[in-house]
């Protein structure tokens, strides 16, 4: 093999991804309005390495929380300080050779309550900096209109998504922040990970489950019909507003699923389960609804509202290219219980015998990320972007500053080898943005002692630490990664 054929191709894009509530901190400053993610719980009672992203917020909590009874602490309401540091950063992400990096936009900082009819100047002109900033070092903004957050008072109003009443509030902000950037940003997400709504619908979609009578299963399907509509009106808007080179993009956590036997009971399984998990990017690229979402919802007794001429606006406003985040792979299995988790993140997932775990218990699967880039080429003939992919673990700060994480280095190698077989397969693949380029707060612990960051920063699970910014071991690696355009990855090991 030549170094040519080790090589992506030269308009690929390399970087990372973040979310702004898991960076930005200074949730009370600029005028920004509290979100959903200000009420996650860093929970000292979850052991690191035990997985929790299935907890929820209640409106007894929101309650609790006004009454200035809430215990516990609040992690992403200071992030890693992105909000005051991020020239800092940026110049590591140029450091590294970034020519790409995926960030959202914290709706509450523009339009605080969501309800506002004017944006808030200062949260608009925060962004022009961080865009300006990343622009000036030749880093392409690949920005999220909704990483796991909403203004809280759209949750408290209108119980989040459940209602229909957040497509409009959503659909101006959309508007509000293309108008803005429409110069600045080529790659447009609507919403972060929507099947994440059945694992947990409060994350994805500001949803109370107690001030609902419905199931948890009826209410995540209700809020996604509701992201669903607001992401084609987005999409729709963004046709009118932004330059025609502007591509616009959905994203799903996608989870490749094995049959767990060639019984072909189980193979039927691993079908449905795989159907229920791009059932959302068949829907944002296709338009409809697909004929198994509707035999799933009745055979699960499932009644999910659809108003007159919804169909039009879904047919309406699909989108470009599908991104995906993807850490790890699934078995399915036709068994007792196996509809009840179908399409999630199942804890009590059946163990892959030619596959290790993450010590938060993630399956590690590189060449399942191969597989997955095929299906997803063969199934739409739309670029995929992996906008999200790492490994979270704990890491030792030695006492000369060093960081030595080897085994991040080996995870992502192994992916990255994986991901340009996909390309020499003929997949289209716009990028590779690594989830948490700089150690942030996690999604789904709240914890900081779960790391991915190329960049360790000196902060603990209560917010305490000075914040320094370090470079691990894995910085140089990355570096002459992009550098050499992939060469240095070598070959399979
Ligand atoms: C994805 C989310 C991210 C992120 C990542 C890792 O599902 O889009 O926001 O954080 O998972 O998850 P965690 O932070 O729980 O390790």
């Amino acid at each position: 093999m030549t170094t040519d054929d080790l090589t992506f191709p030269e308009d690929f894009l390399w970087g990372g991804a973040t979310a702004a509530n898991q960076i930005e901190g200074a949730y009370d400053e600029g005028g920004k309005g509290l979100s959903t993610a200000d009420f996650a719980r860093y929970r000292p009672d979850v052991a690191d390495g035990q997985d929790n992203f299935t907890f929820e917020v209640t409106g007894a909590d929101l309650d609790a929380a006004e009454a200035g009874t809430l215990p516990g602490v609040f992690p992403k309401r200071w992030g890693i300080d992105f909000y005051h540091r991020f020239r800092e950063d940026i110049a590591l992400f140029a450091e590294l050779g970034f020519t790409a990096l995926r960030l959202s936009i914290s709706w509450p900082r523009i339009y605080p309550t969501g309800l506002e009819s004017e944006p808030n100047e200062a949260g608009l002109a925060f962004y022009d900096e961080v865009f300006d900033e990343l622009l000036a070092h030749g880093i392409q903004p690949v920005v999220t209109l909704s990483h796991y957050e909403m203004p809280i008072e759209l949750t408290k109003r209108y119980n989040g998504w459940l209602s229909r009443e957040c497509i409009e509030p959503y659909v101006r902000f959309a508007r509000t922040v293309f108008t803005r950037y429409r110069d600045k940003v080529r790659h447009w997400l609507t919403f972060n990970e929507m099947n994440m709504n059945l694992t947990s619908v409060y994350t994805g979609a500001g949803v109370l489950m107690d001030r609902t009578d419905r199931s948890v299963r009826e209410v995540a399907y209700q809020a996604t019909h509701h992201q669903f509509l607001a992401s084609a009106l987005a999409v729709r808007a963004g046709r009118e507003i932004l330059p025609p080179e502007a591509r616009i993009g959905t994203m799903i956590n996608r989870i490749e699923v094995y049959p767990a036997s060639p019984r072909p009971a189980d193979v039927l399984q691993a079908m449905r389960e795989d159907q229920l998990n791009v059932f959302y990017t068949d829907v944002q690229v296709r338009g409809a609804y697909p004929g198994y979402a509707r035999r799933y919802f009745a055979d699960q007794g499932l009644t999910i509202e659809f108003a007159e001429g919804d169909a039009e606006i879904l047919a309406a406003g699909t989108v470009d290219f599908v991104g995906i985040s993807y850490y790890l792979s699934h078995l399915a299995k036709d068994r007792p219980g196996a509809d009840e988790s179908i399409g999630m993140l199942d804890g009590s997932a059946l163990k892959n015998p030619f596959l290790d775990a993450t010590q938060w218990g993630w399956v590690v699967d590189p060449v399942g990320l191969r597989i997955t880039l095929n299906r997803l080429w063969d199934r739409y003939q739309v670029p995929v972007f992996v906008v999200e992919n790492g490994l979270g673990a704990e890491d030792q700060l030695e006492a000369d500053d060093r960081v030595h994480d080897q085994y991040r280095i080996d995870y992502l190698r192994d992916h990255l080898i994986q991901l340009r077989e996909a390309i020499a397969d003929g997949v289209s693949v716009l990028g590779y943005t690594s989830w948490g380029p700089i150690d942030l707060i996690s999604c789904g612990t709240s914890q900081m002692s779960k790391r991915y960051g190329f960049i360790y920063v000196d902060q603990d699970n209560y917010g305490r630490g000075s914040l320094r910014r370090i470079r691990k071991d894995s910085f140089a690696w990355y570096r002459d990664v992009i550098a050499s355009r992939g060469a240095t990855l070598g070959t399979a090991r």
